[in-house]
């Protein structure tokens, strides 16, 4: 199909649908099943993607990522191809609703926090820009794990997403890879990624072949030695034990083995010199989970390609670039050698060659890849054989130069480069918030919709009471639906009326949510020795903890205890509720964030890279809670002092506290009464009555003789800048304006401009 019979499909999008409909069911749509409208609409929607034209181009970008947490994508699909409001009012007049159909699209379960949804997010704006580009990863068949609470406690199982009809288009990609001397076979299936008003790009995702299902019994447990049978089960499969971590390194090589050979397929079919690989391809490696693409592709050219290792070292290195997401040492890869010695021995002479050359250019144990016990430092590799480094915030990128990377910031200046994070506003504005976009519309005009900086026009209206008034109604608005929906599916009533407080991000310590429990605990406590709050606020969290991380578990144990204990509380539940929903994913975010007003973002400074959700909060018109960390620091540097709430230590003190080692939390809980009080709750009796011991006494102990993320040192802050916020909110006037201001301001954290500037300075497509 060409762009003139996509025209015509779209005219004619009623017929096509119900011929569709008589077709696949042999009834009319006003007979069916909303699943079985979601698949007419869904097989529809991808005949129109399919007849738009692809992107092409001389060269393209290959994003290599292990996680592509794309959502649903029906609606956003609809909304790129600008069918959206044709296809409501079809449906609406044959007596259906469109999202309800929504309600009967399974989300799938490819990626776990900010780094897979930033993927997805660029992919969006890869396509938006006309730019040639794919997503490289894996299709997971049971994804990350579904979240299940029993007994205040997380459970997971198995989120079996696939469908027979999805997304996914089955195609005749099929590739070998080798594990030493073991054979696997690959399947590739392709999703299409449609840009806003523009072209289609693709994301490809490789598969086993002999994948099986039904190794997966019990929860989410597995053999997890089959790998011929169980390597695209699951991401990120629990990796305490040996045979969890060289599951790891099967994945990542399989990915990165069918993404070397698609890309070399590629150029082969566009009779492309390979010896000037870099003209037509830039991978960017995200995170390090793809970083043994760099090897790899060395070795294919060195055997068969007849490249030199010179050569194939300075062709992949112009190749390459690596984007860092973390400062965190324990989530940098480090993989032992003897490992990767046993997985994928074919790289081991790269590697040590590799390897071999930096131990003869530079003695500083800190730059090496293989390190004195016989560690593969995965980013080192990357830093020394990509052309590009670059953080995701302007704050991270600092640190990274200055503090965790400096030594090869001294050893290669030019690589390093800052690219600030962004979001696609399709899905975070113009999907998830239809009223707020139609409002901004007849504010502004729609030009918003293609150059997010023109949301600064919004300013016009900051004292027009009128707009302001619609505003606030709006947000009043997702409130109530937000609160019918956990209504619904928590089973907790909650408040419209209350202010909507909203922690929802992977659950970690240094992004402590148990400094967000400890300040409930607080208030709970306030409330209970008879001062009431003047205004009722509802705390919701989402979060997911890797089932591996016991602390994780235990906080999440604690905030549903406290849920638990809160909500049951004649006196205080009239003042305060708590709702830790179930399964936090891309469409839960998608509720929450449109009917958020307190933003929490409240990492330990220094430690989060950017934050993501921050920026989609903000667009909606919640006003930030946060540290001056990642990108909170260049929303505060956007809105300015007077619409965010900052508070805490900041990254310099931080990072001074970790090189002296003198946080002592023992001694902020001693100093202060109100910290005792709200730390011994965890192992009072009513939290002991409602929760377990062996969990809350950890946590507890975790607190007091360790808080590695030093929680304590900033619990006094937060909490008063979290009263005098909760003051503020009383005023109206104040709030809305401030509201306005931070969706005005939000242009900058569009995922156009930070793809611009990958394309500027890193990946230079036409
Ligand atoms: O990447 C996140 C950072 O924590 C955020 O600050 C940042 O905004 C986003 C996007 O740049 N990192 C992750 O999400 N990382 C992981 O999920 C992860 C998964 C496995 C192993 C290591 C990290």
């Amino acid at each position: 199909m060409d762009t003139i019979q996509r025209e015509i499909l779209e005219e004619r999008l009623e017929q096509e649908m119900e011929a569709l409909s008589q077709e696949m069911y042999g009834k009319r749509i006003a007979e069916i099943s909303d699943k079985d409208l979601y698949y007419v609409i869904l097989n529809l929607t991808k005949g129109m993607m399919s007849a738009t034209i692809p992107t092409d181009g001389k060269k393209k970008v290959y994003y290599i990522s292990a996680e592509f947490l794309i959502g649903k994508l029906l609606s956003n699909n609809l909304i790129n191809l600008g069918v959206y409001d044709k296809v409501e009012s079809i449906l609406k007049a044959k007596g259906r609703n469109l999202a309800e159909i929504e309600e009967a699209e399974p989300e799938p379960s490819l990626g776990n926090g900010g780094l897979g949804r930033l993927a997805a997010c660029f992919l969006d704006s890869i396509a938006t820009l006309g730019l040639p580009g794919e997503g490289i990863g894996l299709n997971y068949h049971f994804g990350l794990f579904k979240q299940v609470f029993k007994d205040n406690l997380q459970t997971a199982e198995k989120d079996a997403w696939l469908e027979k009809q999805s997304w996914l288009t089955k195609t005749d990609t099929s590739f070998d890879v080798y594990f030493g001397k073991k054979k696997v076979t690959s399947r590739l299936y392709d999703i299409d990624v449609i840009g806003y008003d523009s072209g289609v790009n693709k994301l490809r995702l490789f598969d086993l072949e002999s994948v099986d299902e039904s190794l997966v019994k019990d929860g989410i447990t597995f053999d997890k030695e089959d790998v011929e049978r169980n390597l695209t089960l699951f991401l990120y499969p629990e990796d305490s034990d040996e045979a969890g971590n060289l599951l790891r390194i099967y994945q990542q090589y399989f990915m990165v083995s069918n993404a070397a050979q698609l890309i070399l397929k590629e150029m082969r079919e566009k009779h492309y010199d390979l010896r000037k690989l870099y003209e037509h391809a830039v991978i960017q490696i995200n995170d390090t989970h793809p970083s043994m693409i760099i090897p790899e592709l060395i070795r294919i050219l060195v055997e068969e390609k007849a490249f030199t290792i010179d050569e194939a070292i300075e062709v992949v290195s112009k190749t390459c670039a690596y984007t860092n997401h973390t400062i965190l040492a324990e989530a940098l890869e480090k993989w032992p050698y003897a490992y990767l010695e046993k997985v994928v021995p074919q790289l081991i002479p790269v590697i040590d060659e590799l390897d071999k050359r930096i131990k003869a250019k530079y003695k500083d144990p800190k730059v090496q890849i293989i390190d004195k016990d016989k560690r593969v430092h995965m980013a080192h590799m990357d830093i020394h054989y990509g052309f590009s480094v670059n953080g995701v915030a302007a704050i991270h990128t600092q640190i990274l130069e200055e503090t965790e990377l400096h030594h090869f910031y001294e050893i290669y200046p030019e690589k390093f480069n800052n690219k600030t994070n962004g979001i696609t506003f399709r899905r975070w504005l113009l999907s998830c918030n239809r009223e707020l976009t139609a409002l901004i519309e007849e504010g502004i005009g729609c030009g918003f919709k293609k150059d997010a900086d023109e949301l600064e026009k919004l300013l016009e209206f900051k004292n027009d009471e009128e707009f302001l008034n619609r505003l606030e109604a709006i947000k009043m608005d997702n409130k109530k639906k937000l609160s019918a929906f956990i209504q619904e599916k928590e089973g907790v009533e909650i408040n419209p009326d209350s202010v909507f407080d909203i922690q929802a991000k992977r659950l970690h310590e240094y992004k402590r949510q148990q400094m967000n429990a400890l300040y409930i605990i607080h208030k709970y406590l306030e409330i209970k020795k008879g001062k009431k709050p003047s205004v009722p606020v509802t705390y919701i969290f989402g979060a997911k903890a890797a089932p591996a991380y016991v602390i994780a578990q235990d906080i999440i144990h604690l905030l549903l205890v406290l849920q638990e204990i809160v909500n049951k509380d004649p006196e205080a539940s009239k003042y305060m509720k708590i709702v830790m929903v179930e399964n936090y994913n891309v469409s839960y975010a998608e509720k929450l964030i449109p009917a958020c007003d307190i933003s929490e973002q409240i990492s330990l400074a220094s430690k989060e890279a950017s934050g993501t959700g921050n920026m989609k909060f903000m667009l909606n018109g919640a006003v930030t809670l946060g540290t001056a960390d990642g990108a909170n620091v260049e929303i505060h540097d956007l809105v300015g002092d007077d619409n965010i709430y900052i508070f805490g230590k900041d990254s310099e003190t931080v990072i001074k506290h970790y090189e002296k080692a003198d946080y002592v939390s023992k001694d902020y809980y001693k100093k202060s009464p109100v910290i005792r009080e709200a730390v011994d709750f965890i192992i009072g009796e009513q939290a002991m009555k409602a929760g377990h011991k062996e969990n809350l006494e950890r946590l507890y102990k975790e607190l007091l003789n360790k808080d590695w993320f030093m929680t304590l040192l900033d619990l006094e802050d937060y909490i008063a800048v979290k009263d005098k916020m909760l003051e503020d909110y009383k005023d109206r006037e104040k709030w809305k304006k401030m509201m306005l201001v931070n969706i005005a301001k939000a242009g900058f954290f569009s995922s156009d401009r930070t793809i611009r500037e990958y394309n500027r300075d890193i990946w230079k497509l036409k």
